[in-house]
C-alpha cells in the first residue's frame, strides 16, 4: 500500500497486539506475513528488519518501526477516542504507560528467554536452567498482575485498552501449555473479557493466540 502502513508479521506472534490496535483505531494497512525462514539469519526479512523480529511496521513516509509496545503507544495517539489507550494528560495515563512498558520491556523478554534458550548461554548443558529461570521469573511477573488484577475488571482505568490484549497475548504464550495457569483466577478472567471483545476475536481468528 504506497503511502500506508505496511506490517511485518505472523500468526500467533507479537504482531497480533499492533494488528489489534490498528483493528481498533479502524485503520487499514497491508499485512505481510514473514515466514520464521525469511526472518532467520541470511533471510529476505533481514533487510527490512536487520534483528529479523515480528512486529516491523513500515510507516507511510517509509520509516521503518519495531517494537510492539512503541507501535501501539503510537497508534494510540495516532487515533485518539478510540479505546487503545489512554492520552497524554489523562488520570490513566501513567498506569498504562506503566503496564505496557511492564509487559513488553520486562515480561515478554522472560518468554522468549523460554523459546530461545541459546541466546541466553554459551553452556549447551545450561538450555534447561535457562528455560527454567525463565519460567520463573515469568510467573513471578503473572502473580505481580494477578494482584494487581483482584477486584479489577481491566489492567488500566475501567475500560479495556490495548494494555489487556498484550496481556492476554502473554498469558497464551505461556509455556508449556500455551494458556494462563488455572491459578490465576483475576488473569483469566481479564483474558476471558478480552476475547469477548469483538474487534479482538476477529483478529484472533486468524492469529489463534488462544482457540478460536
Ligand atoms: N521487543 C520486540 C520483540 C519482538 C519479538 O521477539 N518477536 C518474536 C515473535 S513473537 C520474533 O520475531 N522472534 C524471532 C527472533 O527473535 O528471532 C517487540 O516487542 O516487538
Amino acid at each position: 500500500m504506497a503511502g500506508g502502513f505496511t506490517l511485518y508479521s505472523r500468526p500467533g506472534s507479537g504482531g497480533f497486539v499492533v494488528e489489534v490496535a490498528f483493528a481498533m483505531a479502524g485503520q487499514a494497512f497491508e499485512n505481510v506475513e514473514i515466514s520464521k525462514t525469511e526472518a532467520g539469519e541470511g533471510g529476505s526479512f533481514r533487510s527490512v528488519n536487520p534483528v529479523g523480529q515480528v512486529p516491523a511496521l513500515i510507516l507511510p513516509d517509509g520509516r521503518l518501526m519495531t517494537e510492539s509496545a512503541a507501535i501501539c503507544l503510537y497508534l494510540a495517539e495516532l487515533f485518539p477516542g478510540r479505546g487503545i489507550g489512554p492520552l497524554a494528560g489523562s488520570t490513566d495515563r501513567p498506569d498504562f504507560l506503566r503496564w505496557m512498558l511492564f509487559l513488553s520491556s520486562a515480561h515478554y523478554p522472560t518468554l522468549l528467554r523460554w523459546y530461545y534458550p541459546a541466546r541466553r548461554t554459551t553452556d549447551a548443558t545450561g538450555i534447561d536452567a535457562v528455560k527454567a529461570a525463565a519460567l520463573a521469573e515469568s510467573e513471578q511477573l503473572f502473580a505481580v498482575i494477578e494482584t494487581h488484577l483482584a477486584g479489577r475488571d481491566w489492567l488500566v482505568g475501567d475500560a479495556m485498552t490495548i494494555a489487556d490484549v498484550y496481556l492476554a497475548m502473554l498469558a497464551h504464550w505461556l509455556p508449556p501449555h500455551d494458556s494462563p495457569r488455572g491459578d490465576w483466577v483475576n488473569i483469566i478472567r481479564v483474558c476471558a473479557s478480552v476475547a469477548a471483545h469483538p474487534v479482538v476475536a476477529e483478529v484472533n481468528r486468524a492469529h489463534r493466540v488462544w482457540p478460536a
